[in-house]
């Protein structure tokens, strides 16, 4: 008999049938029974019981002692240690020196977000941080300057025209709110929509996995985005393909949009994004025409130079086309676990929220009561009022992720209370003070309504715990639960107040509590071990609210300014022959997987490479190569790949241990070493540039010369002293 479960690595939900014996997962399936994942597994869920199982897990929690050593402590101890620590450091230099980072694996189990959150608001301190701003932080700079739509996103299954930019869903499952491409059993799902009629536009330098299935595919030059987009827009409002009653009722500023996008040519696009002008054009009038249908965007344009820019064109393309649902449509997500609320037709005005309240020692505002992490390891390593001395990090590796990574890892390393929630000795765990050992999914109860911001069909799944948990973990929410307690205080959430001395809840009684107001109750879904797609009709968009004046802005004077920028700019080259873009495998996620022996085939990070550009370059697949960028240099394996673009090139991040420990042909590079967190960084967001990277290559002698640098020696004796 198998267990039905389903995968919690990432938010694609995929059902699984495990066959478990002595405690241990020895076969993992996809379930075809889910009536929502229809059998979908991807490598990573298909390794899940070897996450589960793997002999460096973290079975107990860690303390470092006086040695520098990290001894197993009783979870319970590491706590009340941790908390009087953090309320004397409170006490001492105020709330601001405690911060919390969340990071991919905390929005995975639907409770830890909430939790680790609500122990934050009892502190009464402004530092949180999340890799959002080293993500796609364009998306919110774009919100709040433009504004945005009450009622979300169009439905794919009903749209003739759907543009992807800068992302490749298919094997990254990043769909719902974010791009609209539905996630599940996503090539099933794409290859029908497309024999519906459906026409797929996809922006990528890159021939992905997505971009192959693409009816038109402008394969640009890195970094040009905003070219290309300028164009579309004005090809668009020349030929009068835009929602002129859409834009009368809810939009400003259109003449202003026009005389911007003026000089934005297709043929001067078409020099600058190295795509032909004939399929620019093609690409806006198969948008423009369209009647249902939105243009998307992944990391692609949001780790580039213009980021901020690009992406706030991109949605002014969904906002001159009025490509919104209205007012009794059928809204595009909401499963059955959550309140299903109608959401209403109507603009919300830009906010700007960054522009209001605190700002940091640079000048940088919150967005989204964030503040940019790209500006914490200054934050760490230099003294001023709000330098931030404590740490908690939760589903997190920011030693691995943020950028500049010597710099990173250099500052955590060097902070007065670094702690951390993780199954595994990241980066960030290796430089911890106290490393917490989380139950990992398959120990732990859980149900689908935190994604249901992807699902786009009224479906809900429960999973009890299907393996015992090690005896010394503790559930991540629980954590925040019992350091709230031991700092003396209550913990509010989903209306429930947690007061310290009453009995503590178990996660089957909080998921209760988080599901309340469920449209289908919990302990009916709970009777569907598969998961059930529910005759009940999708939530539908309601009225605007009476009397609303909000409306998009879609042409701010710093949007236009930028704008012009990047026009004078035009005839600017980069000084590198190549351009490094990012790029995901499916076999990782960020830094789940590197890890894991066999899970990425080679164990290493490749630099993928164009065939005409290696033979330029005189090199064979598998040669060793330095690859500089003006922040610093990483040695790395060549691999011929014919689905870039020649003169691009593109590495999986988050690869290569702390600086000193990576090697190109074992455990691969961290990318983020070739990024800078002092220059070219987005205005608001403090972004760096993770995309479009100018690098040069060239043949290096051996791995074992390149790896260790003195610089780099230099850090690492720094990070142990
Ligand atoms: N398997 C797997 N899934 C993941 C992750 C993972 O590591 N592995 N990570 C998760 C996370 S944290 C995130 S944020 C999402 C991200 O999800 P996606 O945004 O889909 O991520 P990528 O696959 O990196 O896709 C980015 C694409 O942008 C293209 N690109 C690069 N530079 C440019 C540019 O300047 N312009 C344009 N138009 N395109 C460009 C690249 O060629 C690449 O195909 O994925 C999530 N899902
Ligand atoms: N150069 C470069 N840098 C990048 C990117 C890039 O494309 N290029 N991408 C950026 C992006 S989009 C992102 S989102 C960030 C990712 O930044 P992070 O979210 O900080 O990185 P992850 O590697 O996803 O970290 C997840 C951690 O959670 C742990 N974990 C797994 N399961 C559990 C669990 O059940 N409980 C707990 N407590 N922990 C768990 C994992 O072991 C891992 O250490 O990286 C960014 N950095
Ligand atoms: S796509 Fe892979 S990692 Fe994501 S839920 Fe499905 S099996 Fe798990
Ligand atoms: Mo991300």
């Amino acid at each position: 008999m198998s267990t039905v479960t389903y995968c919690r690595i990432c938010p694609a939900t995929c059902g699984l049938l495990l066959d478990i014996e002595d405690g241990r997962v020895t076969k993992v399936r996809g379930d075809a029974d889910n009536p929502l994942t229809q059998g979908f597994t991807c490598p990573k869920g298909r390794k899940i019981g070897d996450f589960h199982a793997a002999p460096d897990r973290n079975r107990t929690a860690q303390r470092r002692n006086e040695s520098g050593q990290l001894v197993p402590v009783a979870t319970e101890d590491a706590i009340a240690e941790i908390a009087a620590r953090l309320t004397d450091l409170i006490a001492t230099y105020g709330p601001d020196s405690v911060s919390l980072v969340t990071g991919t694996q905390s929005a995975m189990a639907s409770l830890t977000g909430p939790f680790a959150r609500a122990w934050f608001r009892t502190l009464g301190s402004r530092s949180m941080f999340t890799p959002q701003t080293i993500d796609q932080s364009a998306k919110w700079v774009a919100e709040g300057r433009m504004g945005a739509w009450g009622a979300g996103r169009q439905r794919f299954d009903e749209s003739d025209v759907w543009m992807l930019v800068g992302t490749n869903p298919l094997i990254t499952m990043q769909g719902g709110d974010i791009t609209g491409f539905p996630v599940h059993n996503g090539f099933r799902r794409l290859q029908a929509e497309q024999q519906r009629g459906l026409q797929l536009i996809v922006v990528d330098p890159r021939r992905s996995e997505t971009a192959s299935r693409a009816d038109i595919h402008l394969q640009l030059i890195p970094g040009s985005d905003a070219f290309l987009f300028a164009a579309i827009i004005r090809v668009i409002l020349d030929a009068d393909l835009h929602d002129k009653e859409f834009c009368a009722d809810w939009v400003d500023s259109i003449d202003a949009l026009r005389e911007a996008v003026s000089p934005f040519t297709t043929e001067m696009a078409a020099a600058a994004c190295g795509v032909p002008a004939e399929d620019i054009e093609r690409a806006a009038r198969t948008f423009g025409a369209a009647r249902k249908g939105m243009a998307t965007t992944g990391t692609g344009p949001d780790m580039g130079p213009v980021a901020n820019l690009a992406e706030h064109l991109v949605q002014c393309l969904n906002v001159i086309c009025g490509r919104f649902p209205r007012e009794g449509d059928r809204q595009a997500y909401g499963g059955v676990l959550g309140a299903g609320r109608p959401r209403p037709a109507e603009a919300i005005g830009p906010n700007r929220d960054w522009e209001r309240g605190p700002r940091d020692r640079f000048g940088y505002g919150q967005m989204h009561g964030e503040s940019p992490i790209g500006t914490l390891p200054d934050r760490i390593l230099d003294e001023g009022e709000d330098q931030v001395r404590a740490l908690i990090v939760v589903g997190a590796n920011p030693a691995s992720a943020i950028p500049d990574q010597l710099k990173a890892a250099r500052a955590l390393g060097s902070i007065e209370l670094l702690v951390t929630l993780d199954p595994f000795m990241s980066e960030t765990a290796q430089l911890a003070d106290f490393v917490i050992a989380p139950v990992m999914q398959l120990e732990s109860p859980d149900t689908t309504r935190a994604y249901e911001t992807l699902i786009d069909a009224p479906f809900g799944q429960y999973t009890p715990a299907v393996l015992e948990r090690p005896e010394g973990t503790i559930d991540d929410w629980d954590f925040f639960l019992r350091l709230t307690w031991a700092m003396g205080k209550s913990l509010q959430i989903a209306g429930t107040e947690y007061a310290p001395g009453s009995s503590p809840p178990s996660t089957d009684d909080v998921l209760a509590s988080f599901t309340r107001r469920a449209r289908i109750p919990l302990d009916e879904v709970q009777s569907h071990p598969h998961g059930k797609m529910y005759d009940v009709p999708l939530s539908v968009v309601g009225p605007p609210t009476p009397g609303t004046t909000a409306r998009f802005d879609v042409m701010p004077a710093d949007v236009a300014a930028e704008l012009t920028a990047v026009f004078d700019a035009r005839a600017d080259r980069e000084e590198r022959p190549f351009l490094l873009v990012v790029r995901r495998s499916r076999e990782t996620l960020n830094s789940m997987g590197p890890r894991l022996p066999g899970l990425p085939r080679r164990g290493y990070n490749p630099c993928f490479v164009h065939p005409e550009d290696l033979a330029k370059l005189g090199l064979e697949p598998g040669a060793v190569v330095t690859i500089a960028a003006d922040h610093g240099a990483v040695t790395a394996v060549v691999d011929a790949d014919a689905s870039m673009r020649p003169g691009v090139v593109s590495m999986t991040h988050a690869f290569g241990g702390l600086p000193g420990d990576d090697d190109p042909l074992i455990r691969g590079v961290n990318t983020g070493r070739l990024i800078s967190l002092d220059n070219e960084l987005q205005a608001i967001s403090a972004m760096p540039r993770m995309s479009a990277v100018p690098v040069t290559i060239e043949a290096a002698y051996s791995p074992s010369a390149a790896r260790a640098t003195s610089s780099q020696a230099a850090h690492v004796a720094s990070l142990l002293g």
